[in-house]
This record gives structure tokens, C-alpha cells and sequence, in this order.
């Protein structure tokens, strides 16, 4: 039997053709008939399969019983969970528990819909996710300009002029914040159609191999970089004002903001000489089409989030937002933007973490602080912990300290199928089907897509017995919080599978009815309806992005804010930070700045039990300049120590001369190395954590993001 799926490993959505026969997957390829992703597939999407199979991945809860895991049945993993959490209240308040939901939750439809009543459930303000070690700034931007944390726009890549890329490696990433299977054929379109790529990065990575000029800068500088391009423009009346003064307030603040930012007054700090950084500005203004996009490597900064306003103000004084060839937003068949509005200021740091008083921003602390919370005692130290699809041991700053605090924890629950880094630290393990075996709806990547389009796809394999899927598992432990009954009693209520099964498919149907496409789809199509999906298998195309302002901003004003407070606020913190850049650069002495990295094979930390992805030459290296290695006494090849103020490290070394000098690249989401780690192939390449480097104490004041780009590092070779 052949069937059509969607991959949920990244953003891109990729539809894959899987062939089965009985439980075994026999073939996974590139579905040519969906709609979106015509065909294209990367590396990983057959490792689906080994994950499928994988005999670490878990089927049964575990238990600790005398520091040993041991299996047992659903009731009595549970109702342990649900009531050690409670307990933990019970005996210190309900902040006592945190909560970290991480990446792969939101590729779940499941655990998207089943995760917050959990959360909520629980009560605390002690939540975390991902987002604080991704893409905050983001919502930050998006919630202060437009109204709403979710209303991001999105690079409209199939039919733009000009593609600026700062802090992104789409050709490894498969793209972010820009859902687009084939990153690669839609960048070579953009050249063949007579446009231009442009990336900013300080290694000369593979997406810039293919752009048309790659600028190296200074870690951490891209907030001078788009404050002294956002001067050219302005100074060069590049700027489309009609535009501008149609869709939003105060753009008069931003000619005040941008004349300090002159390029020759940045330019020693960034690295980039002034007439490099006019020419990009210039460019990009005067293209026909253009889109300014960053990524991690903007928003994980000590300025990310006043460096994410600007990429967006840059898009929108240059006319470029809204509009087809621009920046768009999409309007997706299921809506998580909803109908609600007014994401006012003041739901900004409606609470702060308690020992370090980072803020709160929808609903989150940043993780950067959760350590500390766990370590600091007083009346509201966190005691317990819940986890869902994380790894923050090794996805989170100082993930060593973390690593060390969670052994400390009174409770801790983990919803995960793998016993890894932080897992492995759980009293209870509850882990929900795979891939493979649940429905799947892209609630969350459909509205971050280049196109709007829709796919449904119900379950490959019909979970085993004696199996749960996560939002069963979620919303199990959310009535168990709620009522106390047991898990048989909850099952006598849920009856039948099928009925259960029907849960999410429900959902979506009256999300569907909420949603744009209720009285038909663009074209003169009929309604869009689960019946629709599901005659669809391969995906609808409801067609490009098109302008959807004023209408679907969320602001009370109904205009963009162009200059919000809370952002413009941090500006003399930013001029601050531009001295240091320049005393660091002046004084500069050994001392290396660190960034991460992504490769097509690794899937943040948790596909490297995949057999087939980690087969070859080993990819967590340490990349370096030529001329650094020399200066440090280090070879190609070698082994060295990288340490930083919080920990150090052991890695072979790769010079290259795509590093910019003065900087060097780890990857992220390895270090399978740690003792209590399940994971029988990951384990025999377990690489090293860069996350035992990057500092906790290093995050963006405003909103408390991780300030992982530029780590301040010494390399010294391994004598022994
Ligand atoms: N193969 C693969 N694909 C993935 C993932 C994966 O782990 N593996 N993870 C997925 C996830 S969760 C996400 S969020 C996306 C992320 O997708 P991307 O944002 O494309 O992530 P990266 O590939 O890490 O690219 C970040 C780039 O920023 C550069 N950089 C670092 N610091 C700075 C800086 O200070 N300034 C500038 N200008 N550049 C800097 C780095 O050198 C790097 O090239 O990828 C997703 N896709
Ligand atoms: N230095 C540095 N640190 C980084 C980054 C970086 O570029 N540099 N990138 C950051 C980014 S962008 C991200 S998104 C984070 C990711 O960080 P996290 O979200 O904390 O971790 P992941 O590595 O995605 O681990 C996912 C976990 O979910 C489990 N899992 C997978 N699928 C499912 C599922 O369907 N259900 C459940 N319940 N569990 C599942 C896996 O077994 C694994 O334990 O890392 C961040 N950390
Ligand atoms: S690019 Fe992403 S969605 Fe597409 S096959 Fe690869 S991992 Fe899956
Ligand atoms: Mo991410």
C-alpha cells in the first residue's frame, strides 16, 4: 500500500509517498502530485523510517524505581505523573512546577491542540519553551507592530527580486519562518528570473555558496548593520513614505532613530566596511521586489529582538510589506491567528522570573533563567518539572547547569519517546506513538508558508495496542489534574478509540468552519471542509500569498506601530552595546566569538539514533579559520579544548577559509556522550553540547531570548 503523508521532522512540509506492507515501511519518496513540495524531499525524511523502527524509541511508560527505569502500565504511569506534579503543588504552591515544551510539539496537530489546557491545568507561571532559544523576537516584533505574536510575515519567495538572508542557512535548514519545501530550486529561480540573493553571515555557509555576494559580520552586530541601513534609506529617500504613512503610526520616530546610525559609525564593529553596507541597503531599496529575512542567527542575540523590528521596519518603509514580491502574510485554512485582537503593550512582562527578573511574554519565561529557578531557594523555587518533545540539556544556554539542576528536582515527568539528555533526569516517562502513527495537520507551519495551501493526512498505521498518542496522553493528565479519577474511569469516558481518534479530526473541522476558506476557496472553489482534505490527499493549493492589510492587522489602532515603546525603549542599550563592540574589537586578543550551526542530516538533538543519518564523516566539528588555527597552534584535524566562562569542551577542529577570521561554528544538538543517555547509535557519535559553552547569563534584556550568537571562546589545542 502507498499513502501520502507530510514530513514533520522541519518547516517545510515536504509530502513524502510512503509504501507499507502490514507494519513495516518498505519506501519513502518524494511526493511529485503534492501540490506544494512537487516531489522534493531531503536526507531526512527517510530516517522517518528509522524511527519507525528504532528499537530505543519507547512503547511503553517508564518508571524510576530506585534510580532504575522500569516499565509499567499506562494507569500507573499516569496517575504518578499527574499526582507527583500535584503533590509538589500541594506542599509548595503551584509555581513550584515548571513546564518545557519543546520543538517537535508544534509538529504535532495532537499536542498543538492538547499541550495548553495541560499547561494551564497546572497553573503555574513557571512556563517555558523553545521559543525562548528560537524565535521570540519574532512574536515580539510581530505582537508590538501588528497586534499579534503570530501575525509574522513571511518572505514571498517565489516571486521576489531581491532576497537579503541575515542569520539563515536555508539550504541546511530547509528553511524557517518561510515554510518552502526546496529552498534550493525556489533561491535558483530567483537568479533565473533575473534576481538576486544576498547573504549576510559569518561563515560563508552552503546558502551563500549559491547567492549572488555573501557579506561575513561580526556576530552579534546585526542590530548596527539595520540600523545604519535603515539610515541610507532614509537619508537617500530610498523609502516609500505614502506607503508607510497609510499602514502605520509613528514612522516620523524612525527618521529620528535612524539619523544617529550613519554606516561609518558602525562599520568597525560589525566588520562590514560602510560602502558594503549602502550598497546592501541601496540594493535592497531600489530592487523592483525585494525581502529582508532573518533568522536564528539575528533573533538569538543579545539584540534580537530590536534586530527583528528592524528587518521588518526596513520591509515596511521600503514598501515592501504586503506586498507580492515583499514580505506577506499568509492566510491560513486553520487560523491560529483567530479572530481576537488586541495584543496591547501591556501583556508584555505581565510577570518576571523571580531571581533574575527576565519578563514574561505570552505566558513564557525565558529558559535561559529556569536553572537558576530550580538552583535559588525561597518560597517560589521550582521543585518539579514537566517536560513535552524537549531536550533543553542540550537545546538550552549552559545546558550543563541545567543538566545539574534537574538531577536536584524533587519530581520530574517527561512526555517523550526517547530516554536522552534531559529524559533520562524524569521519575516518569510517558511516550506517545511516533510520526508515523498519528494524524497530521500543519496548524502552525501552513501559517508561516510561502503559499497558502492545506493537507490532512489521518494516521499511516493505526497506533498499536496498548500504545498512546500524545494528545491522549496530554489531555489524560489534564483530567487527572482536574478531577482526581482514575485512568480507567477516564477511558470509560473517552470509550471508544475511533470516537477518541475523531478528537482532533473535530477540532480541525471547526477550525476549518472558523476559517478563511468556510464560504470557498479562492477561485470560485467550494467550501473548504475535512471532506475536502480528505478527497485531497495529496494537499490542496489555495494559491499565492496575497495583501491582506489593513484588514488582518490585530493592533486597537488598526494601523502597524511602527516604533513601539517597549522596542524603541531599548535603544540606548543597543548604543551601549555598540561601544563595547568597538572596545572589542580594538582590544581584541585571542579571544574567539562562537556560533552555531545547522547540517541537512541532524535535526536539532534528537535523530541522531538514525543509523543512516550519522553514517559518514562526523559533522560536529569545530570550524575555524585558517589563520586563527595558526594563531592558536591548532592543525586541520586536530583535537582541541574550547572553553568558555561557563564550561569547555573536547573537538576535532576543521579550518576553512569560509569562517570569517575571528569566528568559529559548532553544531548544535549533540553530546550524546553524557552518562544515563538510551540511545545505542547516538551514543557511539555522540560529538560534544555547544550548549555546555553559551552562557545563561548572556540573553536579550527585553525579552530574555539566548544571546547564543558570538559566545566569547579560547581554542587551545589537547595535550596529552
Ligand atoms: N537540517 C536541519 N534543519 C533544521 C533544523 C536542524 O536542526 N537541522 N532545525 C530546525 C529549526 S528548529 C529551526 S529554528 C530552523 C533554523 O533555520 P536557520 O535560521 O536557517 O538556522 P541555521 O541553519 O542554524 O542558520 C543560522 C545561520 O546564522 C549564522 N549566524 C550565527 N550568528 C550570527 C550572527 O550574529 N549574525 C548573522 N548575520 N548570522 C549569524 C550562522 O552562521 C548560520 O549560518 O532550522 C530548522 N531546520
Ligand atoms: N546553541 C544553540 N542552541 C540551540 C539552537 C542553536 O541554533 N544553537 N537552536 C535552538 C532551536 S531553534 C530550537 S527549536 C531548540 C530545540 O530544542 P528542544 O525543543 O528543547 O529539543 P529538540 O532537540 O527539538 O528535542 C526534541 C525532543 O522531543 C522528542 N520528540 C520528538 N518528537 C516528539 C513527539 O512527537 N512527541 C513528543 N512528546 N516528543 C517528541 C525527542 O525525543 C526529543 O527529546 O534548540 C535551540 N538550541
Ligand atoms: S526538508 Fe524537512 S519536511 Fe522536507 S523531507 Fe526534509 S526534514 Fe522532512
Ligand atoms: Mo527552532
Amino acid at each position: 500500500m502507498t499513502r501520502p503523508i507530510t514530513c514533520s521532522l522541519c518547516e517545510a512540509m515536504c509530502g513524502l509517498l510512503v509504501e507499507t506492507d502490514g507494519p513495516r515501511v518498505t519506501s519513502i519518496r518524494g511526493d511529485v502530485n503534492d501540490p506544494f513540495s512537487r516531489g522534493h524531499l531531503c536526507p531526512k525524511a527517510v530516517a522517518l523510517q528509522d524511527l519507525h523502527d528504532d528499537p530505543d524509541r519507547l512503547r511503553r511508560p517508564l518508571l524510576k524505581v530506585r534510580g532504575r527505569f522500569e516499565p509499567v502500565t499506562w494507569p500507573v504511569a499516569l496517575e504518578a505523573a499527574a499526582d507527583g506534579l500535584r503533590a509538589v503543588q500541594r506542599r509548595y504552591g503551584p509555581d513550584a512546577v515548571a513546564t518545557y515544551a519543546g520543538n517537535p510539539t508544534v509538529h504535532s496537530v495532537g499536542a498543538t491542540l492538547f499541550l495548553p489546557p495541560l499547561v494551564k491545568a497546572l497553573g503555574t507561571r513557571n512556563r517555558y519553551s523553545a521559543t525562548s532559544v528560537d524565535q521570540l523576537p519574532h512574536h515580539v516584533a510581530a505582537a508590538t507592530m501588528f497586534g499579534h505574536p503570530l501575525l509574522i510575515p513571511i518572505p514571498d519567495l517565489d516571486r521576489t527580486q531581491h532576497l537579503v538572508i541575515i542569520g539563515a542557512n536555508p539550504l541546511a535548514s530547509n528553511g524557517s519562518l518561510m515554510t518552502a519545501p526546496d529552498v534550493a530550486r525556489r533561491l535558483k529561480a530567483i537568479r533565473a528570473r533575473g534576481g538576486r540573493v544576498v547573504v549576510v553571515d559569518p561563515r560563508r555557509t552552503e546558502t551563500a555558496q549559491v547567492a549572488d555576494a555573501h557579506h561575513f559580520i561580526r556576530p552579534g552586530t546585526d542590530v548596527f548593520l539595520l540600523l545604519a541601513m535603515l539610515h541610507v534609506v532614509l537619508a537617500e529617500r530610498l523609502d516609500r513614505p505614502s506607503r508607510a504613512r497609510e499602514l502605520a503610526l509613528e514612522v516620523d520616530a524612525l527618521h529620528e532613530i535612524a539619523a544617529a546610525w550613519p554606516p561609518e559609525r558602525v562599520a568597525p564593529a560589525t566588520g562590514m566596511s560602510a560602502e558594503v553596507i549602502a550598497t546592501v541597503a541601496r540594493d535592497f531599496a531600489k530592487a523592483p521586489s525585494a525581502a529582508l529575512y532573518g533568522r536564528v542567527g539575528v533573533s538569538m542575540q543579545e539584540f534580537g529582538a530590536v534586530s527583528t523590528w528592524l528587518i521588518t521596519v526596513l520591509n515596511l518603509i521600503t514598501g515592501r510589506l504586503d506586498e507580492p514580491g515583499g514580505v506577506m502574510f499568509t492566510n491560513p485554512a486553520v487560523d491560529p491567528v483567530g479572530d481576537k485582537g488586541g495584543y496591547t503593550p501591556d501583556r508584555i512582562g505581565r510577570w518576571h522570573s523571580r531571581v533574575r527578573g527576565l519578563p514574561e511574554f505570552m505566558g513564557e519565561l525565558p529558559v535561559a533563567t529556569l536553572a537558576e529557578e530550580i538552583e535559588t531557594p525561597g518560597p517560589e523555587q521550582v521543585r518539579a518539572l514537566l517536560t513535552h518533545a524537549g531536550n533543553p540539556v542540550l537545546s538550552t544556554p549552559n545546558g550543563g547547569r541545567l543538566d545539574r539542576a534537574l538531577a536536584q528536582l524533587e519530581y520530574m515527568v517527561s512526555v517523550d519517546f526517547y530516554v536522552n539528555e534531559t529524559t533520562q533526569h524524569a521519575h516518569v516517562i510517558l511516550p506517545p506513538v511516533g510520526p508515523l502513527e498519528r494524524e497530521h495537520y500543519d496548524v502552525v507551519f501552513h501559517a508561516l508558508a510561502v503559499r497558502n495551501t492545506a493537507k490532512w493526512a489521518p494516521p499511516l498505521f493505526a497506533p498499536p495496542d496498548g500504545t498512546m498518542s500524545d494528545w491522549e496522553i496530554l489531555s489524560a493528565l489534564t483530567e487527572r489534574l482536574q478531577t482526581g479519577w482514575s485512568w480507567r474511569t477516564i477511558q470509560q469516558r473517552w470509550t471508544t478509540r475511533a470516537r477518541r481518534r475523531l478528537k482532533v479530526r473535530g477540532m480541525l473541522s471547526h477550525a476549518l468552519a472558523k476559517g478563511p476558506y468556510s464560504r470557498g476557496t479562492p477561485e470560485g472553489g467550494a467550501p473548504l471542509t475535512m471532506a475536502t482534505l480528505e478527497a485531497h490527499p495529496h494537499g490542496v493549493d489555495l494559491g499565492p500569498l496575497v495583501p491582506m492589510l489593513p484588514h488582518r492587522l490585530k493592533t486597537l489602532s488598526g494601523k502597524i506601530h511602527a516604533a513601539p515603546a517597549a522596542i524603541v525603549g531599548d535603544l540606548p542599550r543597543v548604543a551601549l552595546g555598540l561601544e563595547v563592540a568597538l572596545e572589542a574589537v580594538r582590544g581584541a586578543t585571542g579571544t574567539l566569538l562562537l556560533v552555531g550551526r545547522r547540517t541537512m542530516r541532524s535535526n536539532n538533538s534528537w535523530m541522531h539514533n538514525s543509523a543512516r543519518l550519522v553514517r559518514g564523516k562526523p559533522v560536529c566539528t569545530l570550524l575555524m579559520h585558517p589563520q586563527d588555527a595558526a594563531a592558536c597552534g591548532v592543525a586541520d584535524g586536530m583535537m582541541v579544548c574550547v572553553t568558555s566562562r561557563v564550561g569547555s569542551v573536547e573537538v576535532p577542529v576543521t579550518t576553512t577559509d569560509t569562517m570569517m577570521p575571528g569566528v568559529v561554528s559548532l553544531p548544535h544538538g549533540w553530546g550524546h556522550g553524557r552518562p544515563g543517555v538510551q540511545l545505542r547509535t547516538a551514543t557511539t557519535v555522540p560529538g560534544v553540547s555547544i550548549n555546555d559553552l553559551t552562557d545563561d547569563a548572556r540573553v536579550d534584556a527585553l525579552c530574555g531570548v539566548a544571546g547564543f550568537s558570538g559566545t566569547p571562546v579560547a581554542v587551545s589545542p589537547v595535550t596529552r
